[in-house]
């Protein structure tokens, strides 16, 4: 391949999702040159590639999943349901590109394939598929958390010739089911949300269950006109809250325990919250649910008894009934799909006591026979939260690779910074509280304390930053002993690695919430604790000469 001329920046940044349009917009606004790079064909990561039938905001909702850093973007942008689908939150990351004109720092259907960290010159180069590149100071990788897709390796699952759709990876052309037979593997967000969907148009939709899952009604309502105004008169109010809020949102979480509480008055406050639905319910549970097994079970009791209220046949609600710690899995928001296990067109395999055993051209075999299918839909989730960073796998100093330097454990400071790979900082990465906070201001603040770093560089005439061993030790410590107060390590799930065969198990995840950001803070504050810095090369150059 024929050599191109080397671009230079002050920064590159990988994706251009929720936190990577922010990335670009702030290290603009710092005075810095960027240039962003994106395998898709336009903004808004995995807004743009989630594309299948149901996908839905399942968090806390709109209009407070945004960005909070231009008073003016909320005060002109209109959110219609506080479950925003897909297509609603996507239009709003198109508009945030329009409105801060920021598609012309970015290169679309680009992959960077190579990332390397040059000691010498204290720069990151990159190459990307067309054998184009470019270096600049500073690598911002957001790469997503939930973007690299996670395909089940079944035996013989490539000779199905029908059609054969993952969720996280849907066509923009739309996906007819009319008269056909469908198999969904997976029973997650994404299965839980387009199984519904699917079968109301499907001959006969034939779910392939691993692990049943709890899941509590969405709730998803229109948000009237007086709510838009409310929240637009109280912005400067409401966006403190969700700052001092610990997932980031404007919300008031319980103060209170389960087991204060007697069976009648947790009931009661169960069923209100369930006829209430949305994340609502996670944020107003007590505040021992996902510490205290006893008060775990109380609840986990009342989810169980709904599924079975809601299911008609016996033991097909028994196969849907979930054993592990309720919460311990991403909580899953529904519409309607308990009851799509009452129609007849839908049928229940539990991969636990029947497992597939093979494809053939047009169905799939499990242990109890055939089932013939025309469309197989892979509901499976993603390799998840540093799935994304090693399949970028950046090469930092005397070359070594992040696959290499991540084995055994994702080796962080901060959830921003990896040792041995200067420079490079990581948004929504392990280590950070990522996937439990809300993401797009989660993002805002960690860009902005990105910044404050590289000016911190600037200021003292520094050429790199890492942390150090010590520091990352440190760092893994507190983030695990922060899961080990809670019942999430105890389950498999994405959050530990469980989901794809190979990966380290434990949960990478940072779960102080917002105390988060006030830690990241005071080490900077306290003079950047726990890094190493190195002289600027060209100003040491400048003083020899
Ligand atoms: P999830 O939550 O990881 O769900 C994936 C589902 O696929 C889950 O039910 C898995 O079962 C199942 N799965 C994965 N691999 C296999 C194989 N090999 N065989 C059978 N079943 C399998 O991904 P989603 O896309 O639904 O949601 C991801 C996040 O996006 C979600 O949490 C929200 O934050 C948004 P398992 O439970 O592992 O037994």
């Amino acid at each position: 391949m024929e050599s191109q001329a080397m671009e230079h920046y002050d920064a590159v940044v990988i994706g251009a999702g929720v936190s990577g349009m922010y990335a670009l917009h702030h290290l603009r606004e710092m005075g810095l040159s960027v240039r962003v790079y994106d395998g898709a064909t336009d903004v808004g990561g995995t807004w743009w590639y989630n594309r299948y039938p149901g996908a839905r905001v399942d968090g806390p909702g709109s209009p407070f999943y945004c960005y909070t850093f231009s008073e003016e973007l909320m005060q002109e942008w209109d959110w219609a349901e506080t479950q925003s689908d897909q297509s609603a939150v996507l239009a709003y990351l198109e508009h945030v590109a329009d409105r801060f004109d920021l598609r012309r720092d970015i290169q679309f259907d680009t992959w960077v394939t190579d990332a390397r960290y040059d000691e010498t010159a204290q720069h990151w180069t990159i190459e990307t598929q067309t054998g184009e590149r470019a270096c600049a100071r500073f690598l911002i990788c957001a790469v997503g958390a939930l973007s690299t897709a996670n395909k089940p390796d079944i035996p013989g699952i490539q000779d199905f010739a029908g059609e054969c759709y993952h969720t996280g990876l849907w066509p923009h052309e739309p996906v007819s089911f009319k008269g056909k037979r469908v198999a969904v593997i997976g029973t997650g967000s994404s299965g839980v949300q387009s199984i519904p969907q699917i079968a109301r148009e499907a001959a006969h939709v034939t779910v392939l269950q691993r692990t049943p899952q709890y899941a509590f009604p969405a709730g998803n309502r229109s948000i009237t006109p007086e709510e838009m105004a409310d929240a637009r008169a109280n912005w400067n109010i409401l966006r403190e809250k969700m700052e001092a809020n610990f997932g980031g949102f404007p919300v008031d979480n319980q103060a209170r325990a389960a087991l204060d509480d007697t069976a009648e008055q947790r009931k009661a406050l169960y069923e209100r919250l369930w006829q209430q639905g949305g994340f609502k319910f996670f944020l107003g549970l007590y505040n021992d649910i996902a510490i205290s097994e006893e008060a775990n079970q109380t609840l986990a009791d009342f989810v169980r008894a709904k599924i079975q209220e809601i299911v008609h046949d016996p033991v097909t609600a028994q196969k849907l009934l979930p054993d592990y710690f309720v919460i311990t899995k991403r909580p899953i928001l529904e519409d309607g799909y308990f009851e799509t296990f009452n129609r007849d067109n839908v049928s229940l395999v539990d991969l636990r006591e029947d497992p597939i055993e093979r494809f053939t051209n047009s169905s799939v075999i499990t242990r109890s026979g055939e089932h013939p299918i025309d469309v197989l839909v892979l509901a499976t989730g993603y390799d998840a939260i540093s799935g994304s960073m090693l399949r970028l796998n950046p090469k930092g100093r005397g070359g070594v690779s992040l696959k290499e330097r991540w084995k055994e454990r994702y080796h962080n400071y901060l959830g921003l910074t990896i040792g041995g790979f200067p420079n490079l900082f990581m948004l929504h990465g392990p280590g950070s509280p990522g996937v439990f906070y809300n993401m797009p201001l989660g993002a805002e603040r960690q860009m902005k304390w990105i910044g404050h770093c590289m000016e911190h560089l600037d200021e003292k005439e520094l050429g790199a930053v890492e942390p150090t061993t010590d520091s990352e030790e440190a760092w893994a410590n507190e983030v695990s002993a922060l899961a080990n107060i809670t019942l999430f390590p105890r389950t498999d799930s994405w959050w530990t690695g469980a989901n794809v065969p190979g990966k380290p198990r434990y949960f990478s995840v940072y779960l102080g919430g917002s105390i988060y950001y006030q830690r990241i803070s005071d080490m900077a504050d306290q003079g950047y604790q726990g890094f190493v810095f190195e002289k600027a090369q060209r100003s040491a150059a400048a003083k020899e000469s």
